[in-house]
């Protein structure tokens, strides 16, 4: 039988650079800062850490438009503090994963600087250019960040295509030249010593031809016609030839599409982020509202994607990333710093002991929450105030206050907050001004508390880590869902020939029955986040957010 990868047996953490650890006090995280906490993270025992863009970069979206792929963003450093960062975290065992953002590059970028002079350049074709339809944009297609997908270009008369800001216009992978750059960069940066990718929209990257046809009203940009091709191509030319993680950003995938991605044998990527549980709690304006999940459909979600992946490819698990709210405000519960921690644990729980990679974002381990925004002047992410200005200066369609109300819920920003070392000035993140507020919420949610706190979250998660890398029927075992339509708990079984784990999860405030499969009647207690539980009866019952494993063997 095939060893497992590494891959399938790790716990990766996910570094949002800029507001991890500020080492030299502008007020900006950077490398050196990554560098000086690579202890903490040794400790939580994770194995591999993902870093948002490092690259230079104009900062329209953080990093997420990139003007030279082979350079380190000044903010953040020098390519020489970058190799110190890769030697001290090999040293410690940590992998390096970096995110590799090609679907578009920053209107900065030498390749459209140039591509945008005259339409005979030979950088014209690396972009994406049309002509106006009666003196309009070619298509209706919208950007993510608000308005238009395509923004009209002076000097040629031409509209270029951008899926996120104007300052990230797409590249076209139809084009030959296009594809083998970007695997020479990942090919350098390979050599270099990296660990593996995180692949940016790469669903996005092969725009399907009714993209250009106005008459049809659906716009579907995810997994186009070529994206397997290009990306099987890359397989060849970079990624078998080292010894890599590979996780795909893939919007609008499919469990079918999953299967293509990253198939045991479809030789392109080890595993993508699905984003079906992160429409769960959707409103009118899609991320923008007051809307509320039922647990019922985040059973169904994951479930789906469990039995969908089983035996055929592999999943990737996240509550939460740089791109969503704080996972214990939105699926947990904040009321009280007691059920703070026991829904954090809970949530961890019924996360970690499913079949996948689990993503611990970064301050998750401590359980931080969304920050208490009031006013847009504390917001700094592109996408909160584009739809700020559409949605309440331009369309008048949601008032200043509910808007604020639904940032406070949903807003980017809230991951981005600084992350919360002790309870010094700044939560210890910075001696200067911090370029985003930091969380009030410091002086208690704080590492140094965490540490010292044998109870603490932290603590819990390292017990998690620990328990993935020592028993295999959680990478390999088997996932039965127990009663879909309980709408306050999450119970599921996992097994593989020599062991059966049963994992129970209240996401409720009340205390729950629930009715012990009899098999069970022997086992004894892994993990709990209460004190004392009730010991294993024919049904036992769970406190507010409670969780616990019971081991068969
Ligand atoms: O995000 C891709 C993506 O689909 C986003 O639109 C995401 O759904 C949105 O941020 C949720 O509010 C990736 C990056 O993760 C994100 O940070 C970048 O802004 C984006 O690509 C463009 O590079
Ligand atoms: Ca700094």
């Amino acid at each position: 039988m095939q060893q497992t990868p590494w891959w399938k047996k790790s716990v990766v953490y996910q570094i949002y650079p800029r507001s991890f650890m500020d080492a030299n006090g502008d007020g900006v995280g950077d490398l050196a800062g990554i560098t000086s906490r690579l202890d903490y993270l040794q400790e939580l025992g994770v194995d591999v850490l993902w870093l948002s863009p490092v690259y230079k970069s104009p900062n329209d979206d953080n990093g997420y438009d990139i003007s030279d792929y082979r350079a380190i963003m000044a903010e953040f450093g020098t390519m020489a503090d970058f190799d110190t960062m890769l030697v001290q975290a090999h040293r410690r065992g940590l992998k390096i994963v970096m995110d590799l953002v090609v679907n578009h590059t920053s209107d900065e970028h030498a390749w459209f600087v140039e591509s945008r002079k005259a339409r005979d350049n030979p950088y014209r074709d690396y972009y994406i250019w049309h002509d106006p339809v009666e003196g309009h944009a070619p298509t209706p297609v919208q950007s993510c960040f608000s308005g238009s997908a395509w923004q009209y270009s002076p000097e040629t008369g031409q509209y270029y295509l951008h899926m996120f800001s104007k300052k990230q216009p797409d590249l076209n992978w139809d084009n030959p030249k296009v594809r083998s750059e970007v695997f020479d960069m990942m090919n350098w940066w390979c050599q270099k010593g990296i660990d593996g990718f995180r692949m940016d929209v790469i669903s996005m990257i092969s725009k399907p031809s009714a993209f250009f046809l106005p008459e049809n009203g659906q716009y579907d940009t995810t997994n186009g016609p070529h994206v397997h091709e290009y990306l099987q191509q890359m397989n060849r030319e970079v990624l078998s030839k080292y010894d890599l993680m590979t996780v795909g950003e893939t919007p609008g995938v499919t469990v079918e599409e999953a299967q293509k991605y990253a198939g045991n044998d479809t030789r392109e990527l080890n595993m993508v982020f699905q984003f079906e549980l992160m429409d769960v709690d959707a409103g009118k304006y899609g991320k923008w509202g007051d809307g509320t999940f039922r647990l019922s459909d985040v059973k169904r979600i994951f479930s789906k994607w469990q039995d969908g992946l089983h035996g055929t490819a592999w999943n990737s698990l996240f509550w939460d990333n740089h791109d969503q709210p704080r996972c214990v405000s939105r699926f947990g519960c904040t009321d009280t710093p007691a059920l703070r921690v026991r829904s954090a644990k809970m949530l961890a729980t019924c996360l970690h002991f499913q079949q996948g990679t689990p993503y611990i974002y970064q301050g998750e381990e401590l359980g931080m929450t969304n920050y208490p925004f009031t006013s847009l002047t504390e917001c700094r992410d592109i996408e909160a105030i584009n739809a700020y200005h559409e949605l309440v200066d331009e369309k008048g369609e949601i008032a200043p206050e509910d808007m604020m109300r639904y940032i406070r819920r949903s807003s980017r920003d809230n991951a981005r907050t600084p992350m919360q070392w002790n309870s010094s000035k700044n939560a210890g993140f910075s001696t200067g001004e911090p370029w985003i507020p930091v969380n009030p919420n410091y002086t208690e949610i704080n590492a140094e508390a965490a540490l010292a706190d044998p109870d603490s979250v932290f603590h819990y998660y390292q017990q998690l880590i620990r328990l993935r890398h020592e028993l295999p029927v959680i990478t390999n075992g088997t996932y039965t869902l127990l009663g879909p339509e309980n709408e306050q708990l999450y119970c599921y079984i996992r097994e593989d020939k020599t062991q059966a784990l049963l994992v129970l999860c209240s996401f409720s405030k009340g205390t729950t029955e629930f009715a012990v499969p009899e098999r069970f009647g022997g086992s004894s207690l892994l993990l709990s986040n209460c004190e004392e539980p009730e010991l294993l009866g024919a049904t036992v019952t769970l406190q507010p957010f409670e969780a616990r494993v019971y081991s068969l063997q």
